[in-house]
This record gives structure tokens, C-alpha cells and sequence, in this order.
């Protein structure tokens, strides 16, 4: 996390071996993406999983972590999901 407690988020989402990286949203904890993304399934029984970062100079860090298993979405019809950002591994142990 920045200075001034923002973020500069963005977002990889990732299907097997194919991975996107959204844009990035500039100094904030809120962030609204409204982004589209197309990617191809090789196999059902997976997971669409999903980081987030928090951009920056040197190293990015990770802010949390969400995943979508492949079965609960609906071949052909679109729905939303609403879902839970686990905390990134580094920050659970850095609690112990
Ligand atoms: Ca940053």
C-alpha cells in the first residue's frame, strides 16, 4: 500500500495458462473497472482465478486473491458474481 493509504490497483485474471492484466485505477481504494475480457477454456474443471495488485515503482504487491470455480458458471448465459478477496499469503503470515 501506498503513502496516503491508496492503491493503485489492477487486477489479473487467469484461466489455465492464459492470464489478463486490467488497467490499472490511479490512488485509490475503491476501484470500478467495467472491463471486458474474452478468454479461451481448454478444460472445465478448473478455476478462473483472480489477483489483485497494487502497482507500483519497484515490486507490485499483492492486495488479495478470488477464484471462480469453472462449473459454477453458466455456459452461455452471462451472471454476476459476487466475490470474497482472500487475503494475499504474505500478509496472513505476517500476522502470526
Ligand atoms: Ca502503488
Amino acid at each position: 500500500m501506498d503513502h496516503g493509504k491508496t492503491s493503485d490497483p489492477y487486477v489479473v485474471i487467469k484461466v489455465g495458462h492464459v492470464s489478463i492484466k486490467s488497467t490499472s485505477k490511479a490512488k485509490t481504494l475503491s476501484p470500478v473497472w467495467n472491463e471486458d475480457y474474452d478468454l479461451g477454456v481448454e478444460q472445465l474443471n478448473g478455476s478462473i482465478k483472480i489477483e489483485l495488485f497494487d502497482k507500483d515503482l519497484v515490486s507490485d504487491d499483492s492486495l488479495g486473491t478470488a477464484e471462480v470455480d469453472l462449473s459454477s458458471v453458466p455456459h452461455g448465459h452471462p451472471r454476476d458474481f459476487t466475490l470474497q478477496v482472500r487475503a494475499p499469503l504474505s500478509s496472513i503470515s505476517s500476522l502470526s
